[in-house]
C-alpha cells in the first residue's frame, strides 16, 4: 500500500477547507479533522476520533494506530482468565460463520464482580514487519461472579461489541500476523496472551 504522510494528510484537509475538492470529500463524520475520504488512507477510523485510544485525536496524534499501554501492570493475582481468537469466527446461537474479528472469552475466577476492564492489544504484520498497538477500555461492561462472557471487537454496534478500527493491517493485510493481547481488571493485575493468525486476509463472513 501507498505510504502516506502527515502532511499528505494536512495538504488534504488544507485543500478541503479551501474547496477545492468537492463538498462530499469534507465530510468529517467522527469531527476528529480527517475527512471520512482520508481516514482509509491514514489506516484510521471515520466513527472515532481517537482511533488508537491514547487520548490523542486522530489528526493530532502524531502516531494515530499506535497507542502506548496505559494498564496498569500490577494488581492482585487470578482475577480471571481470558481465551482469544482472531479467525474462524463461529456465533453459536445462529450456528453460522461470521466474519473475523478479534474475539474474546473471559472467565471471572475473583469470587467477586469485575469492573472497569481494559483491553491493550498490538498486531505485528509477519511480512511488512508493520505493527499497531490499541488502548481500548471496555465502557459498561461489568463480568459478575463466577461468569464467563464473550467480548466481541466488530462493527455491529451489538451489546456486548465495542468498535474495532475497520482500516486496520488486520483488514487490509493479507501477510500472517501476531497478536499480543493484554486484559485487565479493577484492581487485578493484567493477564496477556498472544495468538497468532495465518496468512490471508481477515475474512467476511458469506
Ligand atoms: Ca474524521
Ligand atoms: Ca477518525
Ligand atoms: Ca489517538
Amino acid at each position: 500500500m501507498k505510504k502516506i504522510s502527515k502532511l499528505t494528510v494536512a495538504a488534504f484537509v488544507l485543500a478541503t477547507s479551501l474547496h477545492a475538492l468537492p463538498a462530499y470529500a469534507a465530510t468529517d463524520t467522527d469531527g476528529d479533522g480527517v475527512p471520512d475520504k482520508a481516514e482509509p488512507v491514514l489506516g484510521t477510523d471515520a466513527m472515532n476520533p481517537d482511533t488508537d485510544g491514547d487520548g490523542a485525536n486522530d489528526l493530532a496524534d502524531k502516531a494515530p494506530v499506535n497507542a502506548d499501554n496505559s494498564i496498569a501492570q500490577s494488581g492482585k493475582p487470578n482475577g480471571f482468565t481470558f481465551t482469544a481468537k482472531v479467525e474462524d469466527n463461529f456465533d453459536p446461537a445462529t450456528k453460522k460463520d461470521v466474519s473475523d474479528h478479534l474475539e474474546l472469552e473471559v472467565k471471572n475466577t475473583a469470587g467477586e464482580d469485575l469492573k472497569s476492564l481494559k483491553l491493550f492489544y498490538t498486531i505485528n504484520d509477519s511480512g511488512t514487519g508493520k505493527s499497531e498497538a490499541y488502548y481500548k477500555p471496555l465502557k459498561g461492561l461489568v463480568i459478575k461472579k463466577g461468569e464467563t462472557v464473550a467480548v466481541n471487537l466488530d462493527e455491529s454496534g451489538s451489546p456486548g461489541h465495542f468498535r474495532e478500527n475497520p482500516n486496520s493491517i488486520y483488514r487490509t493485510s493479507q501477510n500472517a500476523k501476531l497478536f499480543t493481547i493484554q486484559l485487565a481488571a479493577e484492581g487485578y493485575a493484567p493477564v496477556q496472551i498472544e495468538l497468532k493468525k495465518d496468512k490471508g486476509g481477515a475474512e467476511q463472513a458469506d
